[in-house]
């Protein structure tokens, strides 16, 4: 939401975004008026976000969201595997009973015993040992 007095320089009252950690970062841009930004995305981690309101003419103000986007924020592992982080900003998928791969993409097969083979066409494991 952002509800500012607008102007055209947005020079009156503004939430101006910058891309780093302090007030000389490089500017990203600076918002004011009714219309909602997009998405604004850092490249490290710290946006630093400042608002200005001068003497006259106060509207409703604004609101944002912050995420912290990781290696798991694309929900890179399949089949309900779940995504753990590790120190350096990687990641590895811990895959449910069954599936295996960097991503739990393939899915382990047990053959059935023959004599079932004409009841049961898919099988498969089912176990405790789910690599952590
Ligand atoms: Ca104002």
């Amino acid at each position: 939401m952002l509800s500012l007095e607008f102007d055209y320089m947005c020079q009156y009252d503004y939430v101006e975004v910058r891309d780093g950690d302090s007030v000389d970062s490089r500017i990203i841009k600076r918002f004011c008026g009714n219309d909602r930004p997009p998405p604004i995305r850092s490249t490290g981690s710290s946006l630093h976000v400042l608002f200005h309101s001068d003497g006259s003419k106060n509207f409703d103000g604004f609101h944002a969201i912050f995420e912290e986007i990781t290696a798991c924020s694309s929900s890179p592992c399949l089949h309900d595997g779940t995504c753990i982080l590790d120190k350096i900003g990687g990641h590895k998928c811990a895959c449910l009973a069954g599936y295996t791969g960097n991503r739990c993409e393939s899915c382990e097969y047990i053959p059935v015993p023959t004599n079932m083979n004409k009841y049961v066409q898919n099988v498969y494991v089912l176990s405790n040992s789910t690599a952590v």
